[in-house]
């Protein structure tokens, strides 16, 4: 191959915080979802929070996408059900799920230099394990056919088909020297048969990678530890992530952890693992504050920082590990709390909240740009329009739903993006 296409960079879609963003308790096997189900929920907070955190990263790194709310209550979805006042609330609040917040779930995403014809491929993920996620895709893929719509440089799929659970890039990782050189991608699979679902399917992984046209040398799968999963890590991104070089993971990531190291080396030798240890960071401390669900970037000076959920610095052995690897002077060079507790109280931290595409930014929809006063606009749109508060047993409510479909409505409006109405 030639040499790193230099106008590639990573560029994070993170996704909006919808207006009827509420806790439900609908994902079985997520922890922070089920332990809040039933309390009343904030949208317009969460919604500014994810878009400060967005402006930092913005600041940060020069660029910064978004991903707008699907269309909620989906009323195709509870004409399906037939929905009346017996039918049990989870089936009504699945309809009003605001979950497609978490991109990382929108798709998997492999860059043009991995890729045979040299696009940007991404497949939306069917999210079939979860009611409330399987209706996301379709809108999704409405979404990322704009977003990403020039053909020359993107190539948009549909989701692979059911029974094979696919989740996104919540279980893809992708080694490199650099954005704009090839890489290795990771996928990371569950086995079925344990106390929670396993969300990802070895088979819809290796799918997706055909779909992608990648080189079979350049793919590895993995498994995950059913341990992890049966802790509550319902995705590998609460265990793990991966940025160019760099592999940062909890010790009982994988299945079978030093043959997923070795697996990994073989496809990508420069692989630079940052382990912590289940004797520093537990396993369920790990999942509680979600170290691993950290942006890991590489900053515009070189080295890389982490984004972490404010929940890290709150926990004395997570900080305590952070300080101790700033000390080493390792390849992460900063680390850097965000407070997305709305989110977090559902199971999504700051990586859960961004999809990553490595583009040439001049090839996307600029719709899809963030720029700051494009952020300042947001920012009233949100605190003129989104509910200040859900409590579930509103959910149903014609007043709710009226205003939930006028604030993204106001929203779409006022990004130009009307065909999403
Ligand atoms: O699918 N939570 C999401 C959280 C997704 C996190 N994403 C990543 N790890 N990449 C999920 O479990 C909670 C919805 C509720 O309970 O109302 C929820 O869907």
């Amino acid at each position: 191959m030639s040499g790193p296409d230099t106008k590639l960079v990573e560029v994070n879609f993170d996704g909006i915080v919808g207006p009827s963003h509420n806790y439900a308790g609908l994902s079985l096997g997520n922890i922070a979802s089920a332990s809040h189900g039933g309390d009343v929920s904030y949208p317009r907070a969460a919604a500014l929070q994810g878009l400060e955190k967005m402006r930092g990263n913005l600041a940060r790194f020069g660029h910064q996408g978004f991903l707008l709310p699907l269309p909620r209550p989906n009323t195709a979805l509870t004409q399906q059900l037939a929905v009346d006042e017996g039918t049990p609330r989870q089936l009504l609040a699945a309809a009003w799920s605001a979950s497609s917040m978490w991109t990382a779930n929108a798709a998997t995403v492999s860059p043009a230099p991995d890729t045979a014809d040299g696009k940007c491929h991404l497949t939306p993920a069917n999210l079939v394990t979860m009611l409330h996620r399987a209706q996301e895709w379709p809108d999704t893929k409405r979404m990322l056919d704009i977003a990403f719509g020039n053909s020359a440089h993107f190539a948009v799929h549909d989701a692979v088909p059911p029974s094979f659970g696919d989740e996104g890039a919540a279980n893809h990782m992708r080694l490199c020297e650099g954005h704009g050189s090839n890489g290795v991608e990771v996928f990371v699979y569950g086995r079925p048969g344990g106390k929670f679902p396993a969300r990802q399917h070895e088979q819809a992984s290796r799918a997706v990678a055909r779909l992608h046209g990648l080189n079979p040398d350049a793919c590895v799968f993995i498994e995950q530890n059913p341990a992890a999963i049966e802790a509550g890590a319902f995705h590998n991104d609460v265990v793990a992530v991966a940025n160019e070089h760099v592999l940062f993971t909890h010790a009982e990531a994988f299945a079978d952890q030093q043959g997923a190291y070795e697996a990994m080396r073989a496809a990508f030798p420069a692989l630079e693992v940052v382990e912590v240890p289940s004797s520093a960071v537990s396993l369920a401390e790990a999942i509680r504050t979600y170290l691993f669900n950290a942006q890991l970037v590489t900053q515009p000076g070189g080295g890389m920082a982490l984004i972490v959920p404010e929940e890290c610095r709150e926990s004395a052995s997570v900080w305590a590990w952070c300080e101790d690897m700033l000390a080493s002077n390792g390849p992460i060079r900063e680390v850097i709390p965000v407070d997305v507790r709305q989110s977090m109280a559902n199971g999504g931290g700051p990586a859960c909240l961004r999809l990553r595409v490595v583009c040439d930014p001049a090839t996307v929809d600029p719709r899809f740009l963030l720029t700051e006063s494009k952020a300042d606009m947001m920012a009233g749109v949100i605190e003129a329009n989104w509910p200040g508060q859900v409590d579930p047993v509103d959910i149903g409510s014609e007043t709710l739903a009226s205003s939930v479909i006028a604030a993204r409505a106001a929203l779409l409006t006022a990004l130009e993006l009307t065909e999403l109405g």
